[in-house]
């Protein structure tokens, strides 16, 4: 029997994977803002991807949006962007990434947009994994790559992803980090969140279930209070599932720190604190909630001061930078030469292509760094970030727990850890030293 009649796949060329058309349109977000989506065709292949956006954005990432925003961003990929890239190769991901980065030439994409980057990045790996006809991981990441992300997720939130409505703290977030399988690891985080809803009424009667961008439950709770609600259920359904569920925050301290006083302002609870003190708060609730996790304690710029905490719980926490390092390999430079954290947020969209991001990721890797590869509280239905995490060996993934544009990503790595069989495994030994 030929190899054609057998069904066998004809060697792929990079004829095949040529860029053949590409074009873009205007969609929504999950909080109903537009955004930008890319498809890109290779002769036998296809990649559709959009890009997600951020609420408290770091001063340092790429900026989303040409001036004259969506639609500047649309014009610049159908005059600046597909005319360069329609007859490149879609297996070129640095290629294709590197021409981006070029045609842009404003060194913070502002010209072309970071949105339309992003988006274009995803597609053209999309559409090359799928004229390989294998998994978008596989494509990225090899046959190797078979190391599944533990899910850190948002169950109760406040600051910017709840108007300002909820506790200051913008997210406290659970990790089950005893889970064997990506699907017990999902399941107990979606557990914690149903549960929480009881006993937040116990401080706040008039909680009436809202939701936050993230899926997050918010209510007008202290930020103490708050910790403590996540604090007792994550107890009790460590204990029922047996599995060890930690905690931890993303203070997003950019968004509390006001310059001209010098201090983080916690409206909710009527409190000022000055780097000293904001150093010596943030400690007590490491120890107080075992926190194995905390992002941004402090504002983008206060490299130091980050330093001083990893210094004092870096041992048992995972000090992490998302507005400190925005994703950016320079910045992370700097962070690794005073020791500033251990963990870092991974959000492609910071810098705008796949390959900024695995450079970043690398280089994390290399210094011990933990790579967390994040979503966005604006995101899509969009699941390469799923993909993202295992191709590239992220530990951890932050996703949400709950919600449409959440749960698409969390159900992909379920669909994965099924496609890899055997071979699936909980990318454990880096946060090995974390655990209890
Ligand atoms: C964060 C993110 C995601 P945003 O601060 O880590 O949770 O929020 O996308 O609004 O920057
Ligand atoms: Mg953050």
């Amino acid at each position: 029997m030929s190899r054609e009649k057998r069904g066998v796949r004809e060697i792929i060329t990079a004829e095949d994977t040529e860029i053949v058309d590409a074009w873009a349109r205007k969609i929504f977000n999950s909080r109903g803002e537009e955004t930008i989506e890319v498809e890109i065709y290779t002769g036998t292949g296809y990649g559709r991807a959009s890009a997600p956006s951020g609420a408290s954005v770091g001063a340092h990432e790429v900026v989303a949006f040409p001036e004259g925003g969506i639609d500047a961003a649309l014009e610049a990929f159908e005059n600046i962007v597909a005319p360069e890239i329609i007859g490149m190769d879609a297996d070129d991901q640095e290629g294709v990434d590197r021409k981006l980065w070029e045609l842009d030439g404003t060194g913070n994409f502002s010209r072309i947009g970071g949105a339309t980057a992003t988006a274009t990045s995803f597609a053209v790996a999309k559409a090359a994994a799928a004229t390989h006809g294998i998994p978008l991981f596989q494509h990225l990441g090899g046959a190797m790559a078979c190391l599944l992300p533990y899910p850190l997720g948002n169950v109760l939130g406040g600051g910017k992803h709840s108007k300002g409505l909820g506790p200051d703290i913008q997210e406290i977030l659970v990790i089950p980090l005893g889970a064997d399988s990506m699907y017990e690891a999902v399941r107990a985080n979606i557990v914690v969140h149903s549960r929480l809803p009881k006993v937040i009424r116990k401080y706040d009667p008039y909680f009436a279930g809202g939701r936050n961008d993230e899926g997050a439950w918010t209510s007008c709770l202290s930020n103490d209070k708050a910790l403590e609600a996540v604090y007792e259920v994550c107890r009790e359904v460590s204990r029922e599932l047996g599995i060890e569920i930690r905690m931890g925050i993303d203070v997003a301290a950019s968004s509390l720190w006001n310059p001209e006083k010098g201090k983080y302002i916690y409206i909710r609870d009527k409190v000022e604190r000055s780097p000293r003190e904001q150093l010596e708060y943030i400690t007590s609730l490491v120890e107080k909630y075992d926190l194995v996790y905390v992002e941004d304690p402090f504002h983008e710029e206060d490299f130091n001061s980050f330093a001083e905490l990893r210094d004092r719980v870096g041992d048992r926490c995972i000090v992490t930078g998302d507005d400190l390092f925005v994703t950016n390999s320079e910045r992370l430079k700097r962070g690794i030469e005073v020791r500033a954290a251990n963990g870092i947020i991974i959000k492609p969209n910071q810098v705008g292509t796949i390959t900024r991001a695995y450079e970043t990721i690398t280089l994390a890797k290399e210094h011990g760094y933990i790579p967390i590869m994040s979503h966005r509280s604006g995101e899509t239905e969009s699941e390469v970030i799923a993909h993202l995490a295992v191709a590239f060996g992220c530990p951890i993934i932050k996703t949400g727990t709950v919600g449409g544009e959440r749960i698409v990503k969390l159900n992909e790595l379920i669909r994965v850890a099924e496609y890899l069989g055997k071979r699936a495994k909980m990318n454990k030994a880096p946060l090995r030293k974390f655990m209890r």
